[in-house]
């Protein structure tokens, strides 16, 4: 067996680790992970293709640990008892969340702004067939304090026919926003 030899069945087996460690970084986090990757992906080019919004991002970790088909029961029940409540009450505001909302900035929320008394309520309905809402208080989503006076939430997205509910127990300047179009702006006056 001469040097040369003994040279070649050094660099095969260099040349087969290196093709491991390369296939091994290359493919080898394919997992967990790599799946909910690929499905987050063909969920946003499908909602994209179908001109839905973007996937709403939950954070709520209560709202995760929820199956998903289990998430809207009870605030449905809520919802229902919230409608026929204002219903029966009188002295309500109401605004609509306008048909095309999305891409209305100030003008998504009719009236707009509202003047309410201390202790007043306010009721939005969504005419918008075309997408789903929020109203949530704040200037926007980086907003520390979002959703501190009032958030109908992601759990319960406004859909056309839907209503939201809320109360003003102080005065002040409430500004509100949609989560998933955050252009879409709002303001509420309590006096
Ligand atoms: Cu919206």
């Amino acid at each position: 067996m001469g040097l040369g030899t003994v040279g070649w069945s050094i660099l095969v087996m260099g040349i087969s680790l290196a093709t491991v460690i390369i296939l091994w970084v290359w493919i080898g986090h394919i997992g967990p992970t790599y799946s909910s990757n690929t499905l987050i992906h063909q969920q946003k080019i499908l909602r994209q293709h179908f001109g839905l919004p973007p996937q709403p991002v939950i954070t709520d970790p209560k709202l995760l640990l929820t199956p998903p088909s289990l998430r809207d029961v009870k605030n449905n029940t809520a919802n229902m008892t919230t409608a026929s409540g204002g219903t029966n009450s009188t002295g309500g505001i109401s605004v609509s969340i306008v048909p095309g909302a999305a891409t209305l900035a100030d003008k998504a929320f009719s009236p707009n702004p509202i003047n309410v008394k201390v202790g007043g309520s306010v009721t939005w309905s969504d005419k918008d067939t075309t997408a789903p809402h929020t109203v949530t208080s704040g200037t926007g989503s980086s907003d520390p304090n979002k959703g501190k006076e009032f958030d109908s939430g992601l759990s319960t997205l406004l859909t056309a026919g839907k209503t939201f509910s809320h109360t003003f127990k102080t005065a002040g300047e409430i500004p509100y926003f949609c989560i998933i179009h955050p252009t879409m702006v709002g303001k509420v006056v309590v006096k």
